[in-house]
């Protein structure tokens, strides 16, 4: 397939691209906690290709563990110059740390952890400038080999946080042995939620997330709100107590420039 060999060829160069995403602590004004890189890639001639869809071709042509070795790469050198740009006082505000995606063929791979202490650490980085996001179902697939490496990585200051909860193979018994700290509610979720109407609270949407943030303060865990798009799902989800949100509310994913100027305007 050429688009296979034209992804590859883009990755060896550097060419995918990484945008990022606040996530944020509610209020006036919106404190900015960290930021979601997300990957993005623009062929050549086709344009802008959906990350899932290229992320699906990246899976089936053994490139997931390059694609997620480079957007880490990017994400610190660009999480470095924006704390650069902050003790120079060119930048008012600066994200705290930088969350990445990871699959679980990544995870699982030979040399992960050493890998990414390296890419941190050339950037002159700590692991504590890091969140892993990992889904559920990337777990479930190899527990005790994703296990061990999580463990090692958050043993050395790195946050685990498990993406799109509540979608894959959502267990208790396995949760309470996972080296995680943040559960991140699926959108699917916020997508239903409405305020209550005549003392009646909102319905199933409401009910299942709620049984989220009380499962995630059962545990220890910090609770991140996804897909917050409007101002009624906002004042639900920070009612049920979720401390961070990320979505179309409060910004779209944004490439470095447009980010920076967000982080200059003051959130
Ligand atoms: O913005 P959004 O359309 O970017 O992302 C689509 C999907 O792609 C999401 O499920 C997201 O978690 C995943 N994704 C985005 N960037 C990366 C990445 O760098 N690595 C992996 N493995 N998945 C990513
Ligand atoms: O699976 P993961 O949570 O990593 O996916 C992130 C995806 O969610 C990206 O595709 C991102 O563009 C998308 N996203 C982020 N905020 C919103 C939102 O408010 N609404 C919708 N529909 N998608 C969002
Ligand atoms: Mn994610
Ligand atoms: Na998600």
């Amino acid at each position: 397939l050429r688009l296979v060999a034209d992804l590859r060829e883009a990755l060896s160069r550097g060419a995918v691209d990484v945008h990022y995403q606040p996530i944020v602590r509610p209020g006036r004004p919106a404190q900015v906690l960290s930021l979601e890189a997300l990957c993005r890639w623009t062929h050549p001639e086709l344009g802008a290709i959906p990350p899932d869809t290229f992320i699906e071709l990246a899976e089936r042509a053994n490139l997931v563990p390059a694609l997620d070795a480079h957007v880490l790469a990017v994400a610190c050198r660009d999480l470095a110059t924006w704390r650069a740009a902050h003790a120079a006082g060119d930048l008012p505000l600066t994200p705290t740390h930088v969350a990445v995606n990871v699959s679980a063929v990544s995870l699982a791979a030979e040399g992960f952890a050493a890998g990414v202490r390296r890419t941190v650490a050339g950037a002159g980085l700590q692991l504590s400038d890091l969140c892993l996001e990992v889904t559920e179902t990337a777990l479930a697939s190899d527990l005790r080999a994703c296990r061990t490496v999580l463990e090692e990585l958050r043993r050395d200051g790195a946050r685990v946080a498990i993406d799109d909860f509540g979608t894959g193979y959502s267990s208790l018994a396995y949760l309470k042995d996972l080296p995680v700290d943040h559960l991140k509610v699926d959108r699917s979720f916020v997508r239903d939620l409405r305020t209550a109407v005549d003392g009646v609270q909102g319905g199933p949407a409401r009910a299942v997330a709620a049984a989220v943030v009380s499962l995630a303060r059962t545990l220890g865990l910090g609770i991140v709100a996804e897909g917050v798009e409007t101002l009624e799902q906002d004042a639900v989800v920070r009612d049920l107590g979720c401390e961070a949100v990320q979505g179309w509310l409060y910004s779209r994913p944004l490439p470095r420039e447009a980010l920076a100027e967000l982080l200059r305007g003051g959130g």
